[in-house]
């Protein structure tokens, strides 16, 4: 398996995860994203969306993080991600997209670049768009997560691996997580966890 991947790249940190909680091997290409080599044309030939991260395996070359977990957890089902159970996946996809539809896609790189670069913002004002959608996620986020060591109850699930990540960017950005308690509980206790802390970007 080939993970093309950057470092920094929050959607490219959940697949990590979810390859170390499943035990798996991979071979990892990385890629300049500030420089723009997620746009080259050999890139675009593995994920035409030209953003990372991308997984190559038995032929297969697959975008979009979710998908990527969809598919690892049906090939690889232990241990599970996306639970079984009709109403605990709806609950748990409510949580992961909360995160990778509702927040992520306002704060990619792209984004930020257009605001500064096309709309001519300036940096403090990227960084109060950043907070803004972070804030708006996780104040649903903090009524919506378990009473529990994880957001996937007793082990971690696709949640704590969007969860984490984000988490991180959302201290990268200096976000005031004082109203997330219950949010920066759970995100601390498994970035803890092995399997995750092996997956993670060089420390804030
Ligand atoms: N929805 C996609 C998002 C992928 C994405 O936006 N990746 C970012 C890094 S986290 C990227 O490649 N950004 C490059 C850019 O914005 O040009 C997923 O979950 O895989």
């Amino acid at each position: 398996m080939i993970l093309h991947d950057f470092a920094l790249s929050s959607a490219s940190y959940r697949v990590r995860i979810v390859l170390n909680l499943k035990g798996l091997d991979y071979e990892k290409r990385s890629y300049a994203l500030r420089a723009g080599e997620q746009r080259a044309p050999d890139y675009l030939a593995v994920n035409p969306a030209g953003l990372v991260p991308a997984l190559e395996v038995n032929g297969l070359r697959l975008g979009q993080s979710l998908a990527i977990i969809e598919y690892l957890d049906a090939v690889y089902p232990e241990p599970r991600m996306i639970p079984a159970d009709p109403i605990e996946r709806a609950r748990a996809m409510e949580m992961a997209l909360t995160i990778a539809c509702d927040i992520h896609p306002l704060n990619n790189l792209r984004i930020l670049k257009y605001l500064e670069n096309d709309l001519g913002q300036d940096q403090a004002a990227v960084d109060t768009w950043y907070r803004h959608w972070v804030e708006a996620g996780f104040a649903t986020l903090e009524q919506l997560l378990p009473d529990a060591p994880y957001a996937g109850g007793d082990a971690p699930n696709v949640v704590d691996a969007c969860l984490v990540p984000q988490m991180y960017n959302a201290r990268r950005f200096k976000t005031d997580l004082t109203p997330f308690p219950r949010l920066a509980a759970i995100a601390d206790h498994a970035a803890a966890h092995p399997a995750f802390a092996t997956a993670a970007p060089p420390p804030l």
